[in-house]
Formats: C-alpha cells, structure tokens, sequence
C-alpha cells in the first residue's frame, strides 16, 4: 500500500517537474516573462534577442552582422556596423546548462567571425577568425553550438577585422544567469561602453584614430540620448558594465555605494567584496555592480574621466579662462563679424547658447534638467529612484520633498569671526512627517492627515536612517 501511494506520489511529481520544467525553459515573449527562472536584462536603449527552443531543448538565436544606421543623440546619426541592426547587437541571455546554437548570418562587405567572449567552450567555437575556424564570407551562416557551463555576464564581439568592425558598433551582451539566484535581483541593467572618433560633419566612424576620440556612449547613446534607469526604491538593483573598446572607463554612481559582485571570470564571494562608488572598466572587462536603491531621486550615472561625459570638443582652443578679452573683442569683429569673446568664465555660458556646430555632431554639453542645463553629455544617464511605479517607463522628473534642495539664503547675518551664516529664526519651517509637501513657517496641523506639524530639521533627522548606506 505504501509502496503504491509512493510510486503515485513520484508519478505526480515527475509530471509537475515536467510542466515546470518545460514553462520554465519555453519562455521568449515578453507575456511569459513572470515564468523565466531570473529577471531580464534591460538593455537601455537597446533590446534582448528573442530565441526559440529546437525540439532537442536547445535553446536557438538568430543573428545577423550588417551595416546600419546608428542614432547616437538626436542630431546625429552614424554609419555603424552592427548585429541585428543594432549597436550594441541584442543583449543574449540564457541559463547554466542551456545548449545554446547560435546562427550568424554575415551581411558585411566583409569578412567576419563572432568571439564569445569569457564563455567557456569548445575551442572551434571560440570564433576568432582564421585561428580556430574559417572567416564567415559575406553571404555565409555559421553555426555555433555549444553548452553554457558557467553564469556570468560574457560578451560577444566580432573577431575578424576587429578594428573596424568592432569600431564600428559590432559588440554585444550575452548574459548566462545561474540556474539559481540566492538574492533575488529586483531590477537588472546592462550598459556598454564605447567610444567612438566622428570627425565633425561625417558619418562614418574614423576606425584608425587610436588616443583622442570624440563621442563616449553608454549603449551606442551620448546624453541627451541615453534612457534612463528606472527603479522602485527598495530595489535590489546590479548594474552589468561591458568594455571592448580602445580606454578604461571609471564609472561612477551617485547616492548610493555599491559592491562589484562579479567580472567576466565570475563571482566574486561575498568576503571578497568591497564598497566603492566607482568601478574601472578596462577594456576587455566587464563588471557587475549590486546596491539596494533606498533613497529616491534622479541620481547620475556616469564616466568620471572630465571628457568622456561630454560631446564632440575641439582641443586646439586657446585657454581664455581668467583672460580679459575687453577692447578686443571689438577690434576682432572687425575682421571676423561673427566674432563673440568666450570662455573667460568658463564654458557653462556655451550651454545653452545652441550654438550651431558642424553638422552631424552633438554640443559639446547637454541636457535639461528642472534646474536648467545638466551641462553634461557622452558617458552620462540617470538613475531614476521612485516611491511609487506604474512601469518601468520613464517616471519624469523627481519632485523634491519641501525643503530638500540647495538653495540660495539671505538675509544673511555677519557672526562674531566675521561669518556670513542665516538669521536666527528665520529658516524654521514646520513639515508634516508623512506629508512633506504640506509644510508652513509657523506650527500646525496636517491639512491632509491632521497630524502636528514638526520642524524640517527634526524631520529629517527622523528619516536619517535611510540614509546611512550613502555619500553625499
Ligand atoms: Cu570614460
């Protein structure tokens, strides 16, 4: 009897681990994504390669190597070579123990040969051309076949003629998620760098220029174009960065600090972790970064070498900050009518003088914020930390709690050593604590909940908490 209630129970059993089993790996549409065994990759401004399955489980991507045309910002677009269509080519993703079969159809003029990069296989499926397998002739698919025995975020790059094509946009994510996840990665974000010599008013990437480049992308996009990160507070959030590029890109965080949880070799364990707000990106690397998202607002993310969140920029200029040009300015006009004096200040007043350039190519500095011009370009997006989200569409601009924002103060008072600081009594203000936008200059009542109003300072203390995982 016992025997036969067992045998049942194994029976019964085995037929949930094959529903599962079978919804678990069937999944490729974006309707049974609550199925999938981890959460997708958002590829910011890019998409995901949509596969099938064979009837041998395998699971099977199409890809294609062509000539495109690449949106770098709005007022630019390049002659990129890409995958699918697109630079960065689609983020792959699959599982450990996944038997992926890969078909590369080569549109290209030329020559190609896909290497996958950090993916532990076969050496004939390594993809480099000449060296472990035929060049794929324009015209030609190849197969590439192999079984993911690793998790970990890899990379795919062309590796036939790879300073042109690689120069010119053929890269692309291929991330391998392990079969099991001990934290559970609420939000999941991919972003690969690039840079990239256009020479003002062309459109074809200047593949031999070595050093001095002129547009820094995240995902193919230079800020104004780049789409933000959106995120509910509380979120357990990784970052994936990917380099196959030409420099080293030190990435940096604001609000938050995070931990890099991983590279391309793997994780790493948890004791060898440690808090940084900035990671290098060489190239050939990839890196992974988790962080829980507890504090909201639009927080930047960005490449912290001085140029690279920044626009096409000519060098050759002459340094005139701290220089008069008074009396000048006028004598030189006579000759060059157009002529204006800049740059004596700085160059925050070249912002927002929409000054027509060459065509084909961005402002130096970009970006409107709520506050006026970010100033910012190339390597720079937003993080965007909301309470409250309907999608993971781009929730707007964040609306500070009252009294949260630098601003300018005054009257101002002298103290005793001669210190300007704010007259006594003037800054109170009386803050509801679950309401912050209800607030006044004298104390009260909530309108909306009824309950005391309290004094910003001790309001804030109150939610301090929250804040103790950050710099500022
Ligand atoms: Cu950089």
């Amino acid at each position: 009897m016992i025997n036969r209630i067992s045998l049942i129970a194994i029976l019964l059993l085995n037929i949930l681990i094959g529903i599962f089993s079978q919804n678990a790996f069937s999944a490729t549409s974006d309707k049974d994504q609550e199925k999938l065994p981890y959460t997708p990759v958002v590829t910011p401004n890019g998409s995901t390669l949509p596969g099938t399955r064979d009837e041998d489980g395998s699971k099977v991507f199409r890809l294609t190597v062509d000539e495109c045309k690449h949106e770098i910002a709005p007022g630019m677009v390049i002659n990129a070579w890409c995958y699918s269509g697109q630079t960065p080519g689609p983020t792959i993703e699959a599982v450990e123990g996944d038997h992926v079969k890969i078909y590369v159809t080569n549109k290209l003029p030329e020559i190609t040969a896909v290497h996958w990069h950090g993916v532990l296989l076969p050496n004939g499926m390594d993809g480099v051309s000449g060296l472990t397998q035929k060049p794929i002739q324009p015209g030609e698919t190849f197969l590439y076949e192999f079984t993911l025995k690793q998790h970990g975020t890899q990379m795919y790059h062309s590796h036939g003629d790879e300073m042109v094509q690689i120069g010119l946009g053929t890269m692309g994510f291929f991330i391998i998620h392990p079969k099991h996840r001990e934290k559970k990665i609420d939000r999941d974000f991919a972003i690969f760098l690039n840079e990239w010599f256009v020479s003002p008013a062309t459109v074809t990437p200047d593949v031999s220029v070595m050093t001095d480049f002129n547009i820094f992308t995240f995902n193919s996009r230079a800020f104004p174009g780049t789409e933000p990160l959106v995120v509910k507070t509380g979120d357990r959030v990784r970052i994936r960065i990917g380099n196959v590029g030409q420099e080293s890109h030190p990435i940096h965080l604001h609000g938050f600090n995070f931990k890099v949880v991983a590279t391309d070799g793997g994780d790493i364990p948890e004791s060898a972790q440690w808090p940084e707000t900035t990671v290098v990106v060489f190239p050939g690397q990839t890196r992974d970064v988790e962080f829980i998202a507890d504090t909201p607002g639009d927080w930047a993310l960005h490449c912290h070498r001085r140029h690279h969140p920044m626009n096409a920029m000519g060098h050759d200029i002459p340094n005139m900050i701290g220089v008069s040009q008074k009396g000048e300015e006028e004598k030189i006009r006579e000759l060059l009518s157009e002529y204006m004096a800049m740059g004596e200040t700085g160059m925050h007043e070249m912002m927002g003088m929409g000054m027509a350039g060459p065509e084909n190519t961005l402002p130096m500095m970009g970006g409107e914020g709520q506050f006026g011009p970010v100033g910012m370009g190339g390597m720079f997006t937003v993080l965007k930390v909301r309470d409250h989200l309907t999608d993971d569409k781009n929730p707007g601009l964040y609306e500070h709690p009252k009294g949260t924002v630098a601003d300018k103060v005054g009257p101002l008072v002298v103290d005793q050593r001669g210190e300007p600081r704010m007259k006594e009594g003037k800054t109170k203000e009386y803050v509801c604590p679950m309401h912050p936008q209800e607030h006044q200059s004298h104390p009260g009542k909530c309108p909306k909940c009824g309950m005391n109003l309290k004094p910003a300072t001790e309001t804030k203390e109150g939610s301090s908490k929250e804040h103790d995982n950050h710099t500022h």
